[in-house]
Formats: C-alpha cells, sequence, structure tokens
C-alpha cells in the first residue's frame, strides 16, 4: 500500500499510504503522508471506490490524533496506588494474576466486560471482544449499544428476525427523505455509512427530491431541509404512529411489492387507530395538519425513506420509535426496494441461504441480578453496570474488563460507576488514554495508534449505502515487541483459556477457524458444504491471525472465492490488491434472505411492541412544567475522546448550554445557567440561539474531564452532562438509557 515517495522532503523519505478512517461510520478513504513513522497530513483518497476524496475536520487531524503525546506508549500498571509504567510481559502477568485470583475465586461468569464505541471501528472490536467474553463466560455484558441503538436492533430483530439487518435509508436514489431524530450534516450519519451525507442532501434537493428533518433543535441538517418540523422531546413514537394513523385513515397504505411478505398490517390499523394526529399534536408540540402533510409526503413519493437516530433511539419509547420508523417505511411500500430503506449486503456475513423462517428474535433469556432487567443481545443495560458491581450477594462482578470505553463519562451517573470501579476486586483496560474510567483500571493495555493498525469495517460493513470491500494494512509498522490490538485481546483470552500470559495468540484464531469451518463444510447449504475442512484452513493466507480470520470470511462470504469455487470472487488478497477498495454496487432488494422470522414474513406487529403502545398512551396526557434537555454533538468531537487535540477542541466546540432567547429572557439567564437533572446539578456556560425550540436545551456530552493524563482536554474540562441523569429511566424493552428528553430546572447564575 505504501506508494510513491512524497517530493520535496529532502533529507527525510516521507512517503504515502491510504488508510481507512475509524473516527466515524462515514468510513472515509484517507491518503497519509508518513513521515519518518509519523503521519504528517491526511487528504481525502479522491480514487476510494465509497467515499471518493471526501474528509471531515476529525479525519484531517488524523497525524494529531495518531501522534497525540499523551496516548499511551508502554501498558500501565497498579502499584502502591499508583499506575505506573510497565513492560508488555509484566503487564499481561499482572492481568493473569489479578483476573486468574478472581476467577480462582468466583468463577469468570463474575467479571464483567464493558465495551465502547470504538470497537464498532476496529478489527480487534470485530473479531476479539467476542472471543474474551466467551473466554469469561459471562453473562454481565454490557457496551455503548444501551446508549445508543439497542432500540434499533430490539425492532430489526422482532420485525426482521435478525436485530443486524439495518435497514439503511437509499440516499442515492431516494425522492423523499424523513430524517427523524438524526444530525448527519454533524454527525456524518451512524447506522446509515454515508461518505459526505452533507452532499448527497444537496444532490438530492439538487434532483427535485424533499428532505424533511424532525428535531427539537435547528440543526445543521435541519437548515439544508424543505421542511423542518421541530417537536418536543421524546414524542416521535406518538408523532409516528400519528403518522400511521393517517396512512390507514386516507387510505394511502401501499405496500407494493412487500404485500404478500407482510403480516400484521392489521393489528398495526387497530394500534394506531387510537392516535390520529389531533390525539398526538398537543403532546408532540406539532399541528396535527403538519402531521398529516407528513404522511401525504411520504406515501405520494415515487421513492421515500424514514431514518431515524439517537434523537428516536435513545429516549423514553425509543423502541417504538425505531420500531414506527420502519412500519412507515413497510406502509408506504419502501422498505426493500431502491430509494426506500434498503438492506445492505455485508461482505463478511455468511453467503445467502434459501430463504426459510427463523427462531425469530427472543429477548430475556436472563436477566440481571439486580433490578430484573431482561438481556437483550446477551447485554445488559448500561445504566445496570453500578449496581451489579457494587450491590454484594451471589452473582456479583467481582472484576470487570473495559475495552475501548469512557463509561464514567458516556453513561448516566458517572461518579457512581467510578466509585463502583474503585471497589472491585480487579480492573483491566484496554485503551490509548487515561482517562476518566480507565483511571480507575489495576492494568491498562494501550493499543497501537490508528496508523499501526490494520483496518477492516467487521461492524459498518453491515450499514453502507453502497456495498463495498475494503481494506487498509498498517501504514506504519509496530514498533518492535509493542503487540496490536488483536494480539491484546488475544492474549487476554488465552488467559481466560487457562492457557497463560505467554501463550501464542494465533492459538485464538486457528481455533475460530477451525470451529468455523467444521461447521460450514457440515451445512449443506453452505457454499463449501462436504469440503475437506483441513485443506481449506490449508487455502487460508498465511499472515497475521486477523489476516487469515478476514480471509476465511471473506471468502466464504456472499462476494467470496468460496474456495476456489469462484475464482473470480472476494478473497483478502484481492483488497490487498485494490488498494482503493472494491465497489460491490447499489444496494439490491434481499428482503428474503434477510427474513428469519417464525413466520417467515415481516411481522410488522410483534406482541412487545404492540404492548408497550399502553405505556405512551398513558404519556399523552402528560405535561410538564420543567425544561427539557437533549444533547448535542460538534463535527470537531467524537464522544468524550477528542478534546485532547488542539486543532480539534476550542472555537465553537465547547460545553454549552443552547437555550432559546425568550426562554433566556424569562429565567434572567445571560451568560451562565445552573441546570437541576433528577441526578444532580451543573453549571454551564450558556450559548443563546433560536435554533433551539422553545422549552428545550441541549449540552453535549463526552465532557466532564477530570483526573486524566489528557493536558490539552485538562484546559477546558466542561461539564459531564451525564451527571444530571441518575440512570433510572430507560427505554424498558431495549434497556436503552433515555439521554435525550430529561426534565431539568435552570435558573441564572
Ligand atoms: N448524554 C449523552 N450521553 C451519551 C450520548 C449522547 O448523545 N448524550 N451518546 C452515547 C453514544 S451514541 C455512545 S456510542 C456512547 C459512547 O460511549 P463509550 O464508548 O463508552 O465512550 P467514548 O467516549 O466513545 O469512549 C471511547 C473510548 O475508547 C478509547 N479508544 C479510542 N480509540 C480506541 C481504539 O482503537 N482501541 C481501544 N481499545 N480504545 C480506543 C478512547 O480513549 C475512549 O476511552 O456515549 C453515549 N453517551
Ligand atoms: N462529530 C461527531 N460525529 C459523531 C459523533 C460525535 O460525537 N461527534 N458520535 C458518533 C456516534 S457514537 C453516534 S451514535 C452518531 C449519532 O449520530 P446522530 O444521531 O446523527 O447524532 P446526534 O447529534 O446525536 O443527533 C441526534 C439529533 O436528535 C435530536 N433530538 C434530540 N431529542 C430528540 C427527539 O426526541 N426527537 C427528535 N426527532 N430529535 C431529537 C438532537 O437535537 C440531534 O440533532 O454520531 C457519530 N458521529
Ligand atoms: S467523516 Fe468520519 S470517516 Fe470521514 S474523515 Fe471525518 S471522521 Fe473520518
Ligand atoms: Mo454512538
Amino acid at each position: 500500500m505504501t506508494e510513491a515517495p512524497v517530493a520535496g522532503s529532502s533529507t527525510h523519505t516521507a512517503h504515502t499510504a491510504l488508510r481507512i478512517c475509524p473516527f466515524c461510520e462515514a468510513t472515509c478513504g484517507l491518503t497519509l503522508t508518513i513521515d519518518a513513522g509519523q503521519v504528517t497530513a491526511a487528504r481525502g483518497d479522491r480514487d476510494d471506490v465509497f467515499s471518493a476524496g471526501f474528509i471531515c475536520p476529525k479525519g484531517a487531524s488524523f497525524g494529531e490524533l495518531d501522534g497525540d503525546p499523551d496516548r499511551l506508549v508502554a501498558p500501565l500498571v497498579r502499584r502502591n496506588g499508583e499506575l505506573v509504567e510497565t513492560t508488555w510481559d509484566e503487564a499481561f502477568q499482572a492481568v493473569a494474576d489479578g483476573l486468574g485470583a478472581v476467577i480462582a475465586e468466583h468463577g469468570g461468569p463474575s467479571v464483567a466486560v464493558y465495551a465502547g464505541n470504538p470497537n464498532a471501528h476496529t478489527i480487534a472490536g470485530g473479531l476479539y471482544v467476542p472471543v474474551v467474553i466467551k473466554g469469561l463466560g459471562t453473562r454481565l455484558t454490557f457496551s455503548a449499544s444501551t446508549l445508543d441503538q439497542m432500540p434499533k436492533h430490539l425492532s430489526l430483530g422482532l420485525m426482521f428476525g435478525n436485530p443486524l439487518a439495518f435497514t439503511v435509508p437509499d440516499v442515492d436514489r431516494t425522492d423523499y427523505l424523513v430524517v427523524i431524530g438524526a444530525n448527519p450534516l454533524v454527525s456524518n450519519g451512524s447506522l446509515a455509512t454515508v461518505a459526505d451525507f452533507g452532499g448527497k442532501l444537496k444532490a438530492l434537493r439538487k434532483r427535485g427530491g424533499r428532505l424533511v428533518v424532525i428535531d427539537p433543535a435547528r440543526t445543521r441538517t435541519a437548515a439544508l431541509a424543505d421542511r423542518h418540523l421541530a417537536p418536543r422531546p421524546g414524542t416521535d413514537a406518538a408523532l409516528l404512529l400519528g403518522v400511521v394513523h393517517t396512512l390507514f385513515d386516507e387510505d394511502l397504505v401501499d405496500l407494493g411489492a412487500l404485500a404478500d411478505h407482510v403480516v400484521g398490517v392489521e393489528e398495526v390499523r387497530a394500534v394506531a387507530a387510537d392516535f390520529a394526529p389531533e390525539t398526538v399534536a398537543g403532546h408532540c408540540g406539532i399541528d396535527a395538519e403538519e402531521i398529516r402533510v407528513l404522511a401525504r409526503g411520504i406515501a405520494a413519493a415515487p421513492s421515500a425513506a424514514v431514518y431515524g437516530r439517537m434523537g428516536t433511539s435513545t429516549v423514553e419509547f425509543g423502541s417504538l420509535g425505531s420500531w414506527l420508523v420502519d412500519v412507515v417505511n413497510v406502509l408506504t411500500g419502501n422498505l426493500d426496494r431502491p430509494g426506500g430503506a434498503m438492506f445492505p449486503q455485508s461482505p463478511v456475513s455468511s453467503a445467502p441461504r434459501p430463504p426459510k423462517p427463523g427462531r425469530g428474535f427472543r429477548t430475556g433469556r436472563w436477566h440481571s441480578r439486580v433490578s430484573g432487567h431482561p438481556e437483550v443481545l446477551s447485554e445488559l443495560p448500561a445504566t445496570a453496570l453500578a449496581e451489579e458491581l457494587e450491590t454484594p450477594g451471589d452473582g456479583q462482578a467481582k472484576a470487570i474488563i473495559t475495552i475501548a470505553g469512557n463509561p464514567v463519562l458516556s453513561a448516566p451517573d458517572g461518579e457512581r460507576l467510578g466509585r463502583a470501579l474503585d471497589g472491585v476486586d480487579f480492573m483491566v483496560s484496554v485503551d490509548p488514554y487515561l482517562n476518566e474510567t480507565t483511571r480507575h483500571a489495576d492494568v491498562i493495555l494501550p493499543p497501537p495508534p490508528p496508523s499501526q493498525s490494520a483496518h477492516f469495517d467487521v461492524a459498518l460493513s453491515a450499514t453502507p449505502i453502497r456495498n463495498n470491500a475494503r481494506y487498509s494494512p498498517p501504514a506504519v509498522d509496530l514498533p518492535p515487541g509493542r503487540p496490536d490490538e488483536p494480539e491484546i485481546l488475544c492474549r487476554i483470552a488465552l488467559i481466560l483459556y487457562g492457557l497463560g500470559p505467554f501463550a501464542d495468540p494465533a492459538l485464538v484464531d486457528e481455533q475460530v477457524i477451525a470451529g468455523t469451518l467444521a461447521k460450514e463444510t457440515a451445512d449443506p447449504e453452505s457454499p463449501v458444504a462436504g469440503r475437506d475442512a483441513a485443506e481449506l484452513v490449508g487455502m487460508l493466507a498465511p499472515g497475521r491471525g486477523y489476516e487469515r480470520r478476514l480471509d476465511l470470511m471473506l471468502r466464504l462470504g456472499p462476494y467470496g472465492d468460496w474456495f476456489g469455487a469462484r475464482p473470480d470472487g472476494l478473497t483478502l488478497a484481492r483488497l490487498v490488491d485494490a488498494p482503493h477498495g472494491i465497489d460491490l454496487g447499489a444496494l439490491r432488494p434481499r428482503l428474503g434472505e434477510v427474513l428469519r422470522t417464525p413466520s417467515g414474513k415481516v411481522e410488522l406487529a410483534p406482541e412487545p411492541l404492540v404492548a408497550d403502545v399502553a405505556r405512551l398512551a398513558a404519556a399523552l396526557g402528560r405535561t410538564d412544567d420543567d425544561f427539557v434537555l437533549i444533547g448535542r454533538r460538534h463535527l470537531r468531537s467524537n464522544n468524550s475522546w477528542m478534546h485532547n487535540l488542539p486543532a480539534l477542541a476550542g472555537g465553537s466546540n465547547r460545553c454549552t448550554l443552547h437555550i432559546h432567547p425568550d426562554d433566556a429572557a424569562d429565567l434572567g439567564i445571560t451568560d451562565r445557567a445552573r441546570i437541576k437533572g433528577p441526578g444532580g446539578e451543573l453549571e454551564a456556560p450558556v450559548e443563546i440561539t433560536d435554533a433551539m425550540r422553545r422549552g428545550v436545551v441541549s449540552l453535549p456530552h463526552g465532557w466532564g474531564h477530570a483526573g486524566t493524563q489528557q493536558t490539552v482536554a485538562a484546559t477546558q474540562p466542561g461539564v459531564n452532562v451525564n451527571q444530571l441523569n441518575d440512570g433510572s429511566t430507560i427505554d424498558p424493552l431495549s434497556g436503552t438509557a433515555v439521554l435525550n428528553g430529561i426534565p431539568v430546572q435552570l435558573a441564572p447564575c
């Protein structure tokens, strides 16, 4: 992947290398300039098959992010209460001793795991976090998913029998896009992998399409829209029920080609009967006629897609909202058709099997010990982590492994979580920074920076608006003796398997490979049915364990070479030979391949969701005198871990409260406000802006930096919005924290 030397550098031999950006879900291809092992510049790779040169300020700061002097270069272990640098061997020995002692006394299931957001962006997160969890045999697994998209997994699971069957708006081809509770111009998109989302929205409007944005704030995305509706926070599910009601009421339901593949339409009609636009208008703070116009617009468009994200998900009725987004897509015939909401096909998913009914999707196969929350996708709510750590008794979490997560800032009531983390017998963190969470650890194992890591989008290959496959080998060699993140996680797994801290990490991969091939060769529907597993193992590219596993997944996948059966198919070697990636074409209808419900059809009215509507009905009459708090993201930020770079921090990227001018005047608030929520009180500087709906204020998350080694972040720490939240309100079906729509009281200070 190393290309020609860069001209004009006489003393160094600078060169360029291509690298997929791991900093958000847009997965842009970058061209890095590398000088003496340091990334000195980054620009968009114009030849990238997916992103075609797009880059944002974070990608452009790749070098600074990669070379941040506060990144840990050596592991830290706690000695006499202090975290001090040590060697890798000593660090892994400390992990073996510390976890070993807990496991000997209480068993692997007493060790909790918290996996954070960057796992969605690394090979290690995709391929090795599951191995660590399996090695523990623990049910105490937590992740950022219950601070984010778990409602979507739940609704996809119940509707399609597959919680990973993401419905992605076909932004390139749609005639009518409804963005509800998302701000892709700032976030660059989420659960819809789109490079240059803003450019594509402009293109949509230029070709005569319509963009409707539903958001209590006039965001940058809303500013681009033909129509902006600003509802009260937390009311998307009611609003969408009003849309569904209108579709039935005005005879606009038309399933088109889906008609034979959907059950539950009449149940949905019955559910929506009580939610006329006039009934929900007051609750939503939107005129009934606006809701009807929205429904008519979606129904009348040649193609349309409704796309919801954080504002629809991390709210009181997040599962209902996530479900209703796709209910509207189905009722208007827009699911699984070009221009609608479509199912991408990941190159590392299984090759399609013939359509057949599945076992469906179930939650609650076990429950959390303290509050009895149902498991969802084998996870418990992140808001339940602290109580599982701190409540004594059988089944208490005695140790924890955090991987790429900072829940002390990102989850509600981090102060309590921090105390709980201090109370465990042993804590390991795999993280490049000493931060608000990892400072509680006994051992911190820092992965190398992105330039020294290979990249493949294991998770995000399930959500692109155009199918593709791209791989970046490390752009810079790892320093001798430094393990990459796959190796770190493999060595933890080997400790858990009882093989000690110094076993060969490749053992993990060879075991996974052998297990996968044994299953595939025995499966009559597999493309390698009946073949000799050992012979297939021998055909895998030599290389590091993760390379062999990626080769395996690509070759068994829908575009794979099926181990020679389709010689033109994908292998890792082919991806390496195509450094700008391989385009696999526009999304195509594939509902039959996706569906795994017991009925073999789209289940439009899953019982748990229908039952939850009663909770929503009860909320309709509720009026609140308080203000309502929502979140806010910034283009030059990423959750909690990008406030440490001079190029990204500062300017408009500040931890301030946004409030409408009339609200500020009523309250006598000018430059600072005191904010009181269910979990605590904070003071923050104020920015007065008519972009906010009246009665709604926003404060970004990921701030409140304290007690860490992030020197730039420490100069502008901000406050931790999640300290206003005690975490007691969750979306009950998915266990997802309510992060948007929190009642707060405001006062000047
Ligand atoms: N109030 C409020 N709270 C929110 C949100 C909100 O909108 N409002 N958003 C929520 C959402 S959507 C999410 S996803 C969560 C995020 O929740 P978390 O994932 O818990 O938090 P992050 O801030 O993303 O922390 C990422 C951690 O990964 C580390 N890291 C970065 N790169 C790597 C890597 O390559 N390998 C490893 N091992 N570690 C790495 C960073 O140093 C940091 O410690 O926050 C949630 N919290
Ligand atoms: N620059 C940047 N990019 C990021 C991140 C980042 O921190 N910074 N984080 C990444 C992560 S982890 C994620 S999950 C994605 C999130 O991607 P998005 O969901 O697109 O990002 P948010 O800014 O959280 O957008 C949520 C929007 O919902 C609105 N909202 C709040 N409450 C409600 C409500 O009740 N109803 C409606 N309709 N709207 C509401 C908010 O005003 C906000 O504009 O972004 C990713 N990309
Ligand atoms: S949009 Fe996301 S993937 Fe693209 S350069 Fe920016 S941070 Fe990286
Ligand atoms: Mo997220």
